[in-house]
């Protein structure tokens, strides 16, 4: 491996880090409000052909209840949640579980970019 090969990586990975940082959710924030319940909602979400299902359903959320999404996809790709940070979730072909929690009432959508579909509205409260 050359100097130059190193050089021309460099900046990929810094991409990568940048977008990670605006996306990721990983960042601590102040808690809004204290939980209310500790029970996770579980729901499940199939993307098939882009067609997503649900779509657009409301899911009623405690502040800093989990959230517990199963999806199932025929193709990898990544769901956004609307929330104060923003949070994502990435999926894989086949079944992926993944948990959030939104920490202040409001109605947060759920969403898929591409292609363009709201999953779910969470009702936080
Ligand atoms: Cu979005």
């Amino acid at each position: 491996v050359s100097g130059r090969g190193l050089a021309r990586l460099a900046p990929v990975v810094l991409l990568l880090a940048a977008g990670l940082t605006a996306c990721g959710g990983t960042e601590a924030t102040p808690p809004a409000a204290s939980p209310t319940d500790d029970t996770a909602v579980a729901v499940e979400v199939t993307r098939e052909n882009d067609t997503f299902t649900p779509n657009g359903e409301r899911v009623d959320l405690g502040i800093n209840q989990p959230l517990e999404v199963t999806i199932t996809s025929d193709v990898a790709g990544t769901f956004h949640i609307h929330s104060t940070p923003e949070q994502q979730i990435d999926y894989k072909v086949g079944t992926t579980t993944s948990e959030i929690s939104i920490n202040r009432p409001g109605v947060v959508e759920l969403e898929s970019h591409e292609p363009d579909s709201i999953i779910f509205q969470l009702e936080v409260r």
